[in-house]
């Protein structure tokens, strides 16, 4: 166990050593408190949700292994994801998706409403959380050859069209409920796999089957859309509908919020330059935050330069109000709720290690074109003791210290999730 005296010597020296450049420690402690992650719910089921048991996995995504102690039922997947909260520092959201609806009805996509929901609901405010919401556009008989919205069929489109408004329905819903505002992000796998000969018709049924589904008015301090692009997908790897350039206009052309997801692109393009083009003319964004190796394989969000990256520019450039932060992976090969724990702490440490930083001192030196300086304090910057204000703020938020919360899964697995089979 560490020894809190400790963590309080470290954290003393460390507020010094930051104060000589300039920078609060306690502001920054502050600052960071406010930031909310929207967890997201299905790293905890490998995307199963609950409408349709044993249906299989679809729109080109996939997630291994078979980890033991996975959620089977709404209480194990509640009950798992308030032990990944307890475990992670501050306030914040879960994000849903639609298959996650809890109802004794059979019901299709097209047919969920708020009530089968208020499970959801009902947790989040014990938890006193927000939930953000996802439509499910895969992992269905009327995905009709990877297409959704964009297929040439209108009755598949309509089906679509129909489950589209009832998420807003949803998201609203959790909006009113929770007096936070829900985003409605969506995502769908529509695309090739190879060549086609008409790129240009099925974008344009996207953008009726999108405005049909948002033509209704929702009070936006409850609800707000995001829309999700994406390169390729498995098995859909020579054409998606649904580009970044597509859902960056129609974001900003509608006046709604466009979402990055980091494992969405090419391997060597740096997400975080994306934000400052887009915010200036855009609402706002939603980031999917993600770890891609290789390919857009989802991996468990780790400490690494690119998240390092993405924080950095959201703190410098001062777009933390206008970013809604998810995460987005999935992994079965480790404990589901340690996933969950190390790629929200592991967010979190990047956001407090940019916010550690004296950024106005450091836009000066650019101003003056003094790039020795720049680049002198950004490389010192990176040993300063980040570590001890990041134990400091676990401890004042009351969850574990450094490897501390392997115990808490340790000991939940045992009591928990090595109980079921
Ligand atoms: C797929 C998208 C999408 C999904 C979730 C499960 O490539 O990233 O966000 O991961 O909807
Ligand atoms: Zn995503």
């Amino acid at each position: 166990m560490v020894k809190t005296e400790e963590v309080e010597d470290a954290y003393k020296v460390a507020k010094e050593r930051y104060a000589e450049i300039g920078v609060d420690t306690e502001a920054v402690m502050k600052q960071l408190g406010k930031v909310k992650l929207s967890v997201h719910c299905w790293q905890g089921d490998d995307i199963h949700g609950f409408l349709f048991p044993g249906q299989e996995l679809t729109g080109g995504i996939g997630v291994s292994g078979n980890y033991p102690g996975i959620a089977r039922t709404p209480d194990e997947l509640s009950g798992d994801l308030s032990e990944a909260l307890s475990l992670i520092p501050g306030s914040h959201k879960v994000q849903m998706h639609a298959i996650y609806a809890v109802t004794d009805k059979k019901k299709d996509l097209d047919e969920i409403e708020p009530e089968d929901f208020s499970y959801w609901v009902d947790w989040a405010k014990k938890e006193k959380i927000g939930l953000d919401m996802n439509g499910t556009f895969f992992s269905h008989p009327k995905v009709k050859e990877n297409f959704t919205l964009a297929s040439p069929d209108k009755d598949i489109r309509d089906f679509w069209i129909e489950h589209g408004k009832k998420t807003r329905a949803i998201a609203n819903y959790f909006g009113k409920e929770l007096g936070q505002q829900s985003v409605n992000n969506l995502w769908i796998p529509d695309g090739f796999k190879d060549n086609p000969i008409d790129k240009a018709t099925p974008r344009l049924r996207l953008i009726d089957s999108l405005d049909e589904i948002d033509k209704k008015q929702y009070d936006e301090k409850n609800t707000i859309e995001a829309f999700e692009g994406k390169l390729f997908g498995t098995g859909i790897e020579s054409y998606t509908v649904g580009s970044h350039l597509f859902y960056n206009n129609y974001a900003l052309t509608r006046n709604k919020l466009w979402t990055i997801d980091a494992g969405h692109w090419h391997p060597t393009e740096d997400v975080s330059d994306k934000f400052s083009a887009f915010l200036p003319f855009g609402k706002g964004l939603m980031l999917h935050v993600s770890r891609p190796v290789r390919w857009d394989s989802d991996h468990v969000v780790i400490f690494d330069e690119a998240l390092v990256r993405i924080a950095r520019s959201l703190v410098r450039d001062n777009e933390l109000s206008k970013t809604n932060i998810g995460l987005d992976f999935f992994d079965a090969t480790i404990n589901r709720v340690a996933a969950w724990v190390i790629g929200a702490r592991a967010t979190q440490k990047a956001l407090l290690q940019g916010m550690l930083e004296p950024i106005e001192q450091l836009k000066k030196a650019e101003l003056n074109y003094d790039f020795t300086t720049r680049l002198v304090e950004t490389e010192e910057l990176k040993s300063y003791p980040f570590g001890a204000v990041w134990d400091e703020f676990c401890l004042r938020n009351d969850v574990p210290v450094g490897n501390d919360w392997l115990d808490s899964i340790h000991q939940y697995e045992k009591d928990v999730q090595f109980k079921r089979n």
